[in-house]
């Protein structure tokens, strides 16, 4: 099936993190695709695939990276695609590297930042999956079961001392 999200991350060790990207995706049954691209450590191929993703058929992109966070930014510097950027925690700064060098975009390129960490990336995926649900009713349909499912839960268990 067509992969319609990549979802890239600078190095192995943001996949602890990355992971809930792929949670909410796999939920929602979103097709993606996942590589670690490094903006540092594989320049020449993190500008190919962000020239080439249009082309192979993504629809959006997601970057994490932690620390001096260029991927998200680098990424959407050579496409036209939405890029959503993840800010990675990182050990030494608990991730304020990351977000502030993912968020702070010059004016005319354009990376959506997410929240640091986990939070972050599930969010991202999920906002992948609201862009491409326009485009697909099926898909919508999924997104409003999602969102009702976690309405009720909180519903369901009022009492904070309850598991
Ligand atoms: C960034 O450097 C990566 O996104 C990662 O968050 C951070 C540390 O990478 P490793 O040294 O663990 O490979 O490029």
């Amino acid at each position: 099936m067509q992969a319609l999200v990549a979802v890239v991350m600078g190095s192995k060790s943001d996949w602890p993190t990355m992971e809930a990207t792929a949670e909410i995706m796999d939920k929602l049954q979103v097709p993606y695709h996942v590589e670690v691209v490094s903006a540092h450590r594989t320049p020449d191929k993190l500008m190919d695939f962000a020239a080439t993703a249009a082309d192979k058929g993504f629809q959006v992109i997601i970057g994490g990276a932690g620390g001096a966070a260029h991927l998200p930014g680098m990424l959407a510097s050579k496409t036209r695609l939405p890029v959503l950027g993840v800010p990675v925690q990182s050990k030494a700064l608990n991730g304020m590297d990351s977000l502030l060098s993912i968020v702070q975009m010059p004016k005319g390129i354009a990376v959506g930042t997410l929240a640091i960490g986990t939070a972050g990336a599930f969010n991202a995926g999920l906002l992948a999956c609201q862009i491409l649900a326009n485009n697909d009713a099926a898909l919508a349909e999924r997104l409003e079961a999602f969102r009702a499912e976690q309405t009720q839960s909180v519903l369901d268990n009022p009492d904070p001392r309850d598991e």
